[in-house]
């Protein structure tokens, strides 16, 4: 209830889980529906009591908003990065949501597209940006749709283009969409997808920030970030700091997938314990006991269900527990899950959307798949265990982008935490858990 109180995305219409897939079912997405609950208010405020850029950036600071996309890196220190003179900037906003699990973005761009808008705008004024790109997944093409209609009704109130609300500042901002690889979530291949090429990390430094679109000083920020900026103004830095826990600033959105009784998005503050969201999203499925849970999206290692039960919901906790917050995608496995199985699938997952650029990542992550594939399928060697360890040791921090981590640190986790049920696999060639109990999906 605080949180509707408080929270534009919710008063948007957020439901706490078990969404209605249908767009017609969205009301309340409007330009009208937005400005009536408060929308670019934010931006009027900042504009009308002539706050600077560096105000707004040093607001942004105190707020200590952590980048939603994963990696949890403060939003308020990478605006700084931005040269100030630089004549021409950009600002992109990564919409190409496509870890397993996560599907809290497509839900801010259904419910709520201008409070993205609205956060675009002031990022774009608070580092000098001229121009933005709003990259859109590919497979949730109606929300890209749905992003173009809002940008019309942004335009056409005054909010983008010349002489914005009368400040002198000039921005205006694209949709694109990509076509589904999840690499292209990747900021540096996104920019190179924006740009028209093949969506391939390029290699950092140079960060966007000084070397980014077209070769131009770039912000690229998630989705959520974007949305949370205009909130952030409309309770100050402070406040939103306060909301959550020191070095953890706000709510956040969490999926929820896997062997709940409710899945969905639910948003909750940072530093709430783990118990609580499990709660939220209606309990164990059945009633089962609770085996496991991957807390920041397929790339984040897992952790078995009694050390999240004490875990709280914040980058540092999930960190100190050997995990990863991520994108905050949170995927629970209970007492039937096949370890082996579920990271043959992920296996699999990284193998496939590898972009192949960089042997150990190209050929690292197919060994990974096939000796995960023949350990769940009975013809499992003992000195597999050590080979699936050396090859990802050979992966990690060996790659042009994060993916060939993204790959390795599942393999290393499901493998420290349930050992045994990979020893079992290759010793009896068949599963600790009977078949007709197994249950490795939602
Ligand atoms: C200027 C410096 N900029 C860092 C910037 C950098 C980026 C941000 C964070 O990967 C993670 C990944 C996935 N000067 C800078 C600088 N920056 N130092 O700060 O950088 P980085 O490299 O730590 O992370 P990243 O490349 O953004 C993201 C993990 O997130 N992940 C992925 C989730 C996928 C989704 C999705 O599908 N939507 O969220 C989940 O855990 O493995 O580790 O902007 O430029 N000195
Ligand atoms: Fe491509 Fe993998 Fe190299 Fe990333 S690590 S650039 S996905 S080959």
């Amino acid at each position: 209830a605080l949180l509707e109180a408080i929270n534009p995305l919710l008063s948007a219409g957020w439901q706490q889980g078990g969404h209605e897939w249908r767009l017609e079912n969205d009301a309340g997405w409007r330009l009208k529906d937005y400005e009536a609950r408060g929308g670019y208010q934010s931006l009027r405020k900042i504009i009308e009591t002539s706050m600077s850029p560096d105000d707004v950036i040093a607001e942004v600071k105190k707020s200590v908003l952590r980048g939603r996309g994963g990696a949890g890196f403060p939003t308020g220190l990478k605006w700084s990065f931005m040269p100030k003179a630089a004549p021409e900037k950009y600002i992109v906003c990564n919409t190409d949501e496509g870890e397993p699990g996560t599907f809290k973005d497509r839900d801010i761009q259904r419910y709520d597209p201008h409070v993205i808008i609205e956060g675009m705008i002031i990022a774009a004024y608070a580092v000098g940006a001229g121009r933005g790109y709003n990259y859109i997944h590919g497979e949730i093409y109606e929300l890209y749709q749905r992003f173009e209609d809002a940008l019309d009704e942004a335009r056409a109130a005054g909010y983008l283009g010349q002489n914005i609300l009368g400040s002198g500042f000039n921005f205006d901002l694209f949709a694109h969409h990509g076509w589904g690889a999840y690499i292209c979530g990747e900021e540096s291949a996104l920019l190179e997808s924006i740009e028209g090429k093949k969506g391939q990390p390029r290699f950092k430094p140079p960060f966007p920030a000084n070397v980014g679109l077209y070769g131009k000083p770039t912000t690229i920020n998630n989705t959520e970030s974007f949305a949370s900026i205009p909130f952030i103004f409309r309770i100050g830095g402070e406040g939103f700091l306060n909301l959550g826990k020191p070095n953890n600033g706000g709510t956040k959105l969490f999926s929820v997938s896997g062997h709940v009784n409710r899945p969905g998005n639910f948003e909750v503050p940072m530093g709430t314990p783990f118990a609580k969201l499990l709660e939220m999203a209606g309990g164990m499925r059945g009633g089962r006991k609770l085996k496991a849970v991957i807390p920041g999206g397929s790339s984040a290692p897992v952790l078995p269900g009694d050390i999240m039960m004490d875990c709280t919901l914040d980058y540092d906790s999930i960190a100190k527990a050997g995990s990863m917050l991520g994108s905050g995608a949170v995927i629970v496995m209970d007492e039937t899950t096949c370890m082996v199985k579920a990271l043959e699938r992920l296996a699999w997952f990284y193998y496939e959307e590898s972009c192949g650029q960089c042997t150990p990542c190209r050929e690292g992550t197919g060994w990974l798949y096939k000796v995960i594939h023949r350990i769940e399928h009975g013809q499992g060697k003992p000195e597999d265990l050590a080979l699936l360890d050396r090859l990802t040791v050979n992966i990690m921090g060996r790659t042009i982008c994060a993916l060939g981590d993204a790959a390795s640190m599942p393999v290393q986790s499901f493998i420290k935490h349930f050992r045994s049920e990979f020893e079992y696999h290759i010793e009896h060639k068949k599963c600790l858990v009977p078949p007709d109990v197994q249950r490795t999906g939602s």
